[in-house]
């Protein structure tokens, strides 16, 4: 009976109710084992400091989250040791959702509508169609495709951009380092949902955001560590910006007193643009575990020299 162990931070009967459902056949415990039966399966999302190191016989690590930038920096993940991130259609789902929330509302100045309405005032603001927008979207992975891809179909010109060239109908598709700045041009909206590596840490700074056209909106659902903070701040208070809506941080949860916060232009999200939700995930991690067991190849596993 192969032992998997459920170390999650929240809500760990319910992932342990789940996988007993999903695989009978397994011995799933939510406590650090102390004996010496070997530990096959570990699923975690911000493990404590010691608690990988510490199992043995590990066959996979299976990552509630989609970016795992916390467990590489760890160096827990015993090396040959597969890391498999999280891909769910319900953590899709939720980011595709606040992703066209969160550039709808600009759009549609209903950031600045509910300004207006806490001081009663009546004001029609300029509209502009979707159509004559450009919206840039920054990794064109398992988030970033269907995000463009929604926000092409409402009609925005949409670009994306990652490391390969990838193909979505509809979208206009940028690749590598030297095309970061062509796809940046002119947009109005920058949609980062890059992962949290070397090669994008600070990436969003002064000059790529000067790229934007006049006015614009940055959109943060990746990583907090991806923005110079102060060169976004400096952006919206000379109006190069308009607005940013920032869901991750470089320090979560976000400190008191910092400047995000009481910002008019900064609209915070606490890290919730998507969620693993148990039921979803689970399944995905089961068939993950299945998939080992038959000896078929594992999808999602991360590639530890790219960092993602
Ligand atoms: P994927 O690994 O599927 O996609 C990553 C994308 O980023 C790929 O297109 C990749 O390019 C591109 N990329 C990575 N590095 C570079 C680079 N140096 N230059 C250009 N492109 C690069 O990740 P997901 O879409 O599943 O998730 C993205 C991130 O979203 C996660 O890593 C996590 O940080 C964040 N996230 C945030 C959540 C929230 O609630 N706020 C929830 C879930 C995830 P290529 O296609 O060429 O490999
Ligand atoms: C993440 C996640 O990586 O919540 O942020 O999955």
């Amino acid at each position: 009976m192969r032992r998997i162990l459920i170390a999650v931070r929240n809500n760990r009967e319910v992932f342990a109710d789940l996988f007993r459902a999903e695989l009978p056949g397994h011995d799933v415990v939510t406590t650090e084992p102390d004996d010496e039966t070997p530990t096959a399966y570990a699923v975690v999302g911000l493990p404590p400091p010691g608690l990988l190191a510490s199992l043995h016989g590990l066959e996979v690590v299976l990552s509630l989250n989609a970016g795992v930038e916390y467990l590489l920096a760890s160096g827990e993940v015993p090396d040959g040791v597969p890391l498999v991130r999280m891909v769910d259609p319900g953590l899709v789902a939720g980011m595709v959702e606040w992703v066209a929330a969160r550039v709808l509302a600009w759009h549609r100045n209903l950031f600045d509508y509910a300004a207006l309405q806490s001081e009663a005032r009546w004001k029609p603001l300029p509209e502009k169609l979707a159509g004559e927008r450009t919206v840039t979207v920054l990794g064109a992975g398992e988030l970033g495709r269907p995000a463009a891809a929604l926000l092409a179909t409402i009609g925005f010109r949409t670009r994306i951009w990652s490391r390969e060239p990838r193909e979505i109908p509809g979208v206009t598709g940028f690749a590598g380092r030297d095309r970061l700045a062509a796809a940046v041009e002119g947009a109005d909206v920058l949609v980062n949902l890059l992962p949290s590596t070397a090669a994008t840490t600070d990436l969003i700074d002064q000059a790529l955001l000067d790229r934007m056209a006049p006015g614009g909106l940055l959109v943060n659902g990746g990583r907090g560590a991806t923005l110079v903070d102060r060169d976004v701040l400096a952006a919206l208070d000379d109006g190069r910006l308009s607005a940013a809506a920032l869901d991750v941080f470089r320090a979560e949860p976000l400190a008191d007193g910092d400047p995000y916060w009481g910002h008019p232009r900064v609209f915070v999200t606490p890290h919730v643009a998507a969620i693993s939700h148990a039921r979803t995930s689970v399944a995905v991690m089961a068939d993950t575990i299945r998939r080992h067991e038959r000896g078929d190849p594992l999808l999602h596993v991360v590639d530890r020299a790219r960092g993602y």
